[in-house]
């Protein structure tokens, strides 16, 4: 499959979504919407998924909506349903990404600003350089925080440092967010690519079956009272423990050994 505006591979259970619009720092556009929901049609082929990582060519992650698409039209002079662009492209990913059944891992390069601010957040696991920043641009054009932004902010980073970085469009480094807690980890900028493949190898090669149910269930605590969480847990655990990575994980403890985990 030729793709234009990103690169894909699949290799040993993980799949790697590169945004790849170097020239204008990975902006987003309805073509990679598209190319990004057929690259992740071929990763989810066959059962063998247990990783997705997705980062940016270049110096940049993702610089948001292209500002150079004329955004704000709608062709013929009039002001365009911005809500309808969410709608159709933006909103169906950030939902895909978050119910993906394997670990996300976003590989965060360069400059992850607007929207794609909200599409590196949306992984389950953000990993940083050093160098690269957070740029919350959507004040800066009057717009409001899209894409899941408004929900992964406060979640993260709590209200005070939501709110102050949305309003006013501030940026933060990846420092700081990792120090807030809005990613997991900033690494030296040298170290970024081997980081992510070594943390990639390594969720690919555990029980990826249970860490996509661990993974709904940590979401799902963010709505739920404990009582509901306790009552999912328990349906949960239920099918993690009739899998074979669960006989695999014991068997493995008891003979001392390394378990071989095959992700069902
Ligand atoms: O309908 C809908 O799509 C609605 C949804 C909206 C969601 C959104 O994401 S709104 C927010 C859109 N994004 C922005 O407002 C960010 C705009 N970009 C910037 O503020 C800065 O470029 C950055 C802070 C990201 C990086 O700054 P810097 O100094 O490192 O790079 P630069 O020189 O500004 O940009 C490099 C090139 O990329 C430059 O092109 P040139 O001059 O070399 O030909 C620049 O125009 C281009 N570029 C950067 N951001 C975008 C872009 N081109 C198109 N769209 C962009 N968003």
């Amino acid at each position: 499959m030729e793709f234009e505006t990103i690169l894909y591979d699949k290799a040993a259970g993980i799949a790697r979504i590169t945004l790849n619009r170097p020239a204008r720092l990975n902006a987003l556009c309805e073509q990679m919407f598209e190319e990004f929901h057929v690259a992740l049609d071929h990763a989810e082929q066959g059962d063998d998924l247990r990783v997705l990582v997705i980062t940016g060519a270049g110096r940049g992650f993702c610089a948001g909506a292209d500002l150079t698409m004329n955004i704000g039209s709608d062709g013929t002079g009039g002001p365009m349903d911005l809500g309808a662009a969410l709608e159709r492209s933006y909103n169906p990913l950030i939902m895909r990404l978050r119910a993906l059944p394997v670990p996300v891992i976003s590989s965060i390069n360069g400059v992850a600003a607007g929207a794609g601010a909200s599409l590196a957040l949306a992984a389950d696991i953000c990993i940083a350089a050093r160098s690269a920043k957070f740029v919350l641009a959507f004040a800066r054009i009057g717009l409001v925080p899209d894409a899941g932004l408004t929900y992964f902010l406060p979640q993260r980073i709590g209200m005070a440092r939501a709110l102050g970085l949305s309003l006013l469009g501030e940026e933060v480094g990846a420092s700081d967010a990792q120090q807030w807690g809005l990613i997991w980890r900033c690494v030296d900028d040298l170290q970024l690519s081997d980081e992510t493949d070594a943390l990639a190898r390594r969720l690919s090669g555990a029980a990826t079956h249970a860490l996509g149910l661990t993974k709904h269930a940590i979401y799902a605590s963010q709505t739920q009272t404990l009582e509901q969480q306790v009552n999912m847990e328990r349906h949960l655990q239920a099918r993690a423990g009739q899998s074979r990575d669960f006989r695999e994980g014991v068997a493995a403890f008891l003979a001392k050994r390394i378990a071989q985990f095959e992700g069902r």
